[in-house]
């Protein structure tokens, strides 16, 4: 009698675990549905990999590396193997700010530039520094020159000699700045607090503000696509500017679904934001009428960057990222360990329970 009573507790558990195996079926099989992006474009971004490196702050691809500035310096990433970049260097020089060209990294700290070269990734060694110059949050080399940002003001070197880098001019002004894109004798300065400066390098030793381009308030990531200026401003949105007249730059679309643009990129059919609060945000440019969001992926990009079709974050939470836009959905690795927590879980814990019975119940026949 007494075994049979053991018999139905033991039938009661598994069906009690079968229940809890099928719920957490069903809640690995939905939260992939709301994970699902489906639209009329079938546009997916994807997981493909990622590096630890802490905060990442702002993003350069060049070649099969990603470069990506972090609390610790400035990370050199092999990503050559998409599915698993890894950490080749940490170049423990400058801050925030660096460009890279040809291997040459150049970034700067409180006594100016410092040049950088990286060909050999594993040790990359400073090959010249300037004798003055600032901190800066974003630094674009133009030919020889470099453009360094600091808060509100710009510092210009002339890097014809990268042994000898040399501070030739500054732009000294006030607000803050983050980002700087140069085109032709025109420069564009993203200056969050006051709006896109358009400044004029002609003569890099004095540098002259044109204007300040209106309706481009929180002005704060750049990225030029032929004559269109990509501007990603801080809490107000997205906006592209025609700049066929490269001194009168003029808004000609915009886009705003709320959060906060930290970094923008694309091409002519789709622009990708970095928005740090909502994610990646994928837009149809293609479409003439107005900027549709087509497909997004929760992070918390600081900066980002498109070349293929893989898509590179420096984010705040999960430091560097490769994504992959894509035309089918990859199963997100966060509900397969849903799936994992509520189905293979309970099993191993239902095997415990039924052994631990078999043993008490060998025990109380021995005795
Ligand atoms: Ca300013
Ligand atoms: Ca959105
Ligand atoms: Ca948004
Ligand atoms: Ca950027």
């Amino acid at each position: 009698m007494k075994q049979k009573i053991k018999n139905f507790m033991i039938i009661g558990i598994i069906i009690q675990m079968l229940t809890i195996c099928s719920f957490g079926l069903y809640i690995g099989n939905e939260s992939l549905i709301v994970n699902a992006n489906t639209n009329e474009y079938n546009l997916y971004v994807n997981f493909v990999g990622e590096v630890d490196i802490g905060v990442g702050y702002k993003i350069r691809v060049e070649n099969d590396r990603a470069y990506v500035s972090s609390n610790n310096g400035i990370e050199i990433i092999d990503i050559q193997n998409p599915i698993s970049p890894s950490r080749i260097a940490t170049i423990d020089e400058g801050e925030m700010g660096f460009d890279v060209e040809d291997n040459i990294i150049f970034t700067s700290d409180t006594n100016g530039l410092i040049v950088i070269n990286a060909t050999n990734a594993n040790i990359p060694e400073i090959i010249g520094t300037s004798d003055a110059g600032n901190w800066a949050y974003n630094i674009r080399v133009n030919n020889t020159l470099v453009f360094g940002i600091a808060s509100g003001d710009m510092d210009i070197y002339d890097i014809s000699n990268l042994n000898s880098p040399v501070r030739v001019g500054q732009y000294l002004d006030t607000g803050r700045g983050n980002d700087i894109i140069i085109f032709g004798e025109t420069a564009y300065y993203a200056d969050p607090d006051e709006g896109l400066e358009v400044i004029n390098v002609t003569d890099p030793s004095d540098p002259e503000k044109i204007r300040t381009v209106s309706n481009t308030y929180g002005a704060w990531d750049l990225y030029r696509n032929n004559e269109l200026l990509y501007l990603g401003c801080h809490g107000l949105g997205f906006k592209v500017l025609d700049i066929s007249n490269p001194t009168n730059p003029v808004v000609i679309r915009q886009f705003n679904d709320g959060g906060e643009v930290y970094g923008v990129c694309g091409n002519s059919s789709y622009v990708f934001l970095g928005d740090l609060q909502e994610g990646v945000e994928v837009l149809n440019y293609t479409n003439p009428t107005q900027l549709v969001e087509v497909a997004s992926y929760v992070a918390t990009p600081h900066d980002i960057e498109y070349r293929g079709n893989y898509i590179y974050l420096a984010d705040q939470d999960n430091g560097f990222l490769l994504l992959e836009l894509s035309n089918t959905e990859v199963e997100y690795s966060n509900d397969l360990s849903l799936y994992y927590g509520l189905v293979i879980i309970p099993i191993v814990v239902m095997k415990v329970i039924i052994d631990y019975r078999k043993k008490t119940k060998e025990k109380g026949l021995n005795n």
